[in-house]
């Protein structure tokens, strides 16, 4: 069970201010989810939910302004899943923020259940758009961002897409669209883990240097390693506190399948087969991994 901090907490929209849970154990359950969905359906986008679990946490349990039992709430944030095929990830962010129950775990993948393999508005509560026709995150958020302005909300629009999808046109054209209306309310952040569907994205059709390319292109910029808890932090809150015009981006290096060292070592995880057996071993050593680290 997600602990909040209190309920002023919760009615400010921050509802895990000052919460006593770090945000490495919620990242290490963010992962735990992710991996006790997995084993349901036996294979899925493993490799990313494990890779940007710290990124989520730090949305979710430090950034974003929400209220779990009220998804609709006017005054939130949104957080946009670009990646249609992260959906695991971002339920396990949610069971872990309570906005979704841990019980929906067992259903994931399945005919009737809210949690589809890839993410669905019109399925989830707090899936903010349906993503997965890959390309589109930047432009829907430039258009939210800019009807917050309009309605003179002081909400944020967070997107999230990948490194592969830089490969796609219209990603740019939102790139643009964001620094001409100036929109100091869009924060992206890009899931750099080098790799997409046929191989290493570096190989594929490479868009370094990205630093450059989207200082270059009007927004502030920030590279990160995406892994390291303090560093993702402490670059959402330059994002948004730093008094410049127009968007800001994330760029978040990751590790694919990081806390299960066996799994991030496995060639071409771009979708991970993973053996009956091997579920709960995984499971096992990223407890283990977690328990050593933080001695509580
Ligand atoms: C427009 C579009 N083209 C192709 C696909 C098929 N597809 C699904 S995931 C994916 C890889 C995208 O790269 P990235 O998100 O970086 O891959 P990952 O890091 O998850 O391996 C592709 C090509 C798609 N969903 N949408
Ligand atoms: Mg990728």
């Amino acid at each position: 069970m997600s602990a909040s901090a209190s309920p002023d907490a919760a009615a400010s929209g921050f509802p895990y201010a000052g919460a006593n849970i770090s945000l490495a154990e919620r990242a290490y359950r963010i992962r735990r989810h992710a991996l006790r969905m997995g084993e349901v359906q036996g294979q899925g986008y493993i490799a990313q939910a494990l890779g940007i679990a710290d990124v989520l946490a730090v949305a979710y349990f430090h950034a974003l302004r929400y209220r779990p039992h009220e998804v609709r709430w006017e005054g939130r944030d949104r957080f946009l899943l670009s990646i249609g095929h992260y959906a695991i990830a971002l339920y396990a962010a949610m069971i872990e923020a309570g906005i979704l129950p841990e019980s929906e775990i067992e259903t994931y993948g399945g005919d009737e259940s809210r949690l589809p393999m890839s993410g669905m508005a019109a399925y989830t509560p707090g899936m903010e758009i349906t993503g997965g026709s890959l390309g589109h995150g930047v432009g829907i958020a430039v258009g939210m961002a800019l009807g917050l302005k309009r309605k003179k909300s002081d909400a944020r629009v967070y997107t999230l897409f990948s490194d592969g999808e830089l490969n796609e046109g219209s990603i740019w054209e939102g790139v643009m669209g964001a620094a001409h209306w100036q929109l100091d309310n869009l924060i992206g952040i890009v899931d750099v883990n080098d790799q997409q569907a046929d191989g290493p994205s570096s190989a594929m059709s490479s868009r370094e240097p990205l630093h450059e390319r989207f200082r270059a292109f009007g927004w502030h910029t920030q590279r990160v390693d995406g892994n390291d808890i303090e560093a993702v932090t402490a670059a959402f809150d330059a994002a948004r506190e730093v008094r410049v015009a127009g968007p800001r981006i994330v760029i978040c290096d990751t590790r694919m399948a990081k806390g299960v060292p066996f799994l991030e070592t496995r060639e071409r995880n771009h979708f991970l087969r993973v053996e009956a057996d091997e579920w709960q071993q995984a499971i096992a050593v990223l407890d283990a991994g977690f328990s050593t680290r933080s001695p509580r």
